[in-house]
Formats: C-alpha cells, sequence, structure tokens
C-alpha cells in the first residue's frame, strides 16, 4: 500500500500539520484556566479532552489515509483490546501524553504520534503545544526539534548522568516497592533525578541530550512508539529493562544517550531488583 519515500513524507507533512492543528483543544484548555482538576468528576472530564484529540487525529487520518490503521489509547482502553502490530501502515497514537501534568497545568504534556510500517517505526511525532516543542523524526534520516537537528548525550558513566523515572502509579504494592527500590539505587549513583510525568516527552529529552537515562517499565506503545524513534535518530537507544531487545507493544524501558551506558545501567537495576526481593520475602 505504501512504499515510496513519498508517501512518506506525505504522511509526515500532513501527520503534522494535524497534530499542531489538535493541539489547539490542549493548549487552550490549559491556557483557558480551565482548572480541570477542581470541577466535579474531573477525571471523566480528562477523559474527554483525551477522547476528543484522538478523534480528531484518527478522523483527519483515516480520511486522508483510508488504508491505514490505528492504535490509539483511547480506542484500545474503551475496546479494552490491544491489537497486535502488522505489517499494514499503523499509526500509535497518544493524544494526550502526561495527562497528569495537564489537569494541573503543569507545563510538560504532549501528543505523540508513530507510524509503523512493516512493524518498522518510520515516523515520530511528539508535540508539546505549551511549550511549542515539536519532536520529529523519520526513520534514517535524524531527529529534530523544531526543525533543528538534535543529538543525545554522549557521556558514558551514570555518576555524571541526569536520569530520568516514572514513579507515578504506586497503587500495586510489588510495582511500587520495585520502582521505589531502583529510584533509591538511581539516587545513590546519578548527578540528579527527575521525574517529568510525559514519558514521550522525556524519551525526546533523552533524544535532545537534556537527560542521559529515561526509565519506566509500566508503559504502553502509544507511550514509546514516537519517542523511540526520535532517540534511536539522535543517537541513543532504547532497550529493554533486561537489556534485552526493545519490544514496541511490550514496552519496559530503559531508554540512553548512548550504548556505553547501557551495562552499568542495566546491573544497578538488577541489583536493586534482588534487594526489593530480599526485603519483600524477608
Ligand atoms: P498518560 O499521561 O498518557 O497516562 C507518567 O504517568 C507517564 O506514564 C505518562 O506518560 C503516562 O501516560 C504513562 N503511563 C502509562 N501507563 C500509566 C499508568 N497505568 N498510570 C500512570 N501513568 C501511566
Ligand atoms: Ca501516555
Ligand atoms: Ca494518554
Ligand atoms: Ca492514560
Amino acid at each position: 500500500i505504501m512504499a515510496t519515500d513519498q508517501d512518506l513524507d506525505h504522511c509526515f507533512d500532513f501527520a503534522m500539520k494535524l497534530t499542531v492543528e489538535s493541539a489547539k483543544i490542549i493548549r487552550e484548555a490549559i491556557e483557558g484556566g480551565k482548572n480541570i482538576e477542581t470541577k466535579a468528576g474531573d477525571w471523566d472530564l480528562v477523559t474527554q479532552y483525551d477522547k476528543r484529540v484522538e478523534e480528531v487525529l484518527i478522523t483527519g487520518l483515516a480520511e486522508e489515509f483510508p488504508n491505514h490503521k490505528f492504535i490509539g489509547e483511547e480506542t484500545v482502553s474503551s475496546a479494552n483490546y490491544l491489537p497486535a502490530l502488522t505489517d499494514a501502515p499503523t499509526w500509535i497514537i497518544d493524544p494526550i501524553d502526561g495527562t497528569t501534568n495537564f489537569v494541573h497545568a503543569f507545563p510538560h504534556t504532549c501528543i505523540s504520534i508513530a507510524l509503523t510500517v512493516k512493524s518498522q517505526l518510520e515516523i515520530g511525532i511528539v508535540y508539546n503545544p505549551v511549550l511549542e516543542q515539536m519532536f520529529t523524526a523519520r526513520r534514517g534520516r535524524g531527529a529534530y526539534l523544531n526543525g533543528k537537528s538534535i543529538k543525545s548525550s554522549s557521556i558514558s558513566e551514570l555518576k555524571s548522568s541526569l536520569i530520568c523515572i516514572e514513579a507515578s502509579y504506586a497503587t500495586i504494592e510489588e510495582i511500587r516497592d520495585i520502582v521505589l527500590g531502583r529510584l533509591e539505587a538511581f539516587v545513590s549513583v546519578a548527578h540528579g533525578i527527575r521525574t517529568m510525568g510525559s514519558a514521550a516527552l522525556t524519551l525526546c529529552y533523552v533524544a535532545m541530550g537534556a537527560a542521559e537515562v529515561y526509565h519506566s517499565d509500566n508503559l504502553m506503545p502509544w507511550d514509546v512508539a514516537a519517542g523511540a524513534l526520535i532517540i534511536r535518530e539522535a543517537g541513543g537507544d532504547i532497550i529493554d529493562t533486561s537489556g534485552g531487545d526493545f519490544d514496541l507493544m511490550k514496552p519496559r524501558v530503559l531508554a540512553i544517550g548512548n550504548r556505553k551506558i547501557a551495562p552499568e545501567l542495566v546491573k544497578l537495576v538488577h541489583l536493586a531488583d534482588k534487594k526489593t526481593h530480599r526485603k519483600r520475602t524477608a
């Protein structure tokens, strides 16, 4: 259905314009001071924004590309079914990544869109409409922030690294203990720790060299699809937390500015998990 570079050029241009257009919904909600969090039934309201943005994106893309498939967070959530990735051109969409930030008007929130063809990431777009940061990548063509080329960090030691970690899903005790164990290990070795609340944007921060590492095991494909391509095109990498190959459909993420830092990082996580396990079974 889609083979030529020209087709991908058009996909890219179209998706980027549609993203900026759709992001007005997010920016107006934040800038309009709607104070989303204090309203009654706040999570329903947030879900309405998520759903509306996703609907605008999928409607627009489906009209332009009737043969393409879609894996969007809100569609998957309401169907309670995650489709398998196929060879067909597939748009993987998170309409609002950083929902908690959105609710608080903390300015790290974005739309994340990726396109896969033959199960391979071809396009990644992450757009923060509050700070007007547009991160983009095409496979084999580099990564960009607002049209300027970006490169990931070459720092290869954790003691000189800024490490970003997700620390916001504390409902299941075992997961919480593992996250806290890893956080403790990172705090002990890193130059600094950040937890930004948007997986897609934090991957882009690693891509632009603003941080050396991003880690979370509790993510979904739409959180990471666009950011994964952007990191790789910026010279960094994204690997599984075990140190093995990254699986887009089952993301456990160590995103790194460069490969040299991977062994130290994987070992640290492994040791932290062993310690957590000993504590839990003691
Ligand atoms: P979201 O904002 O689209 O929900 C920090 O919460 C980051 O982890 C966000 O990118 C968030 O995406 C993502 N995330 C994925 N699954 C999550 C979950 N079950 N609970 C909280 N955040 C989740
Ligand atoms: Ca998300
Ligand atoms: Ca979301
Ligand atoms: Ca969500």
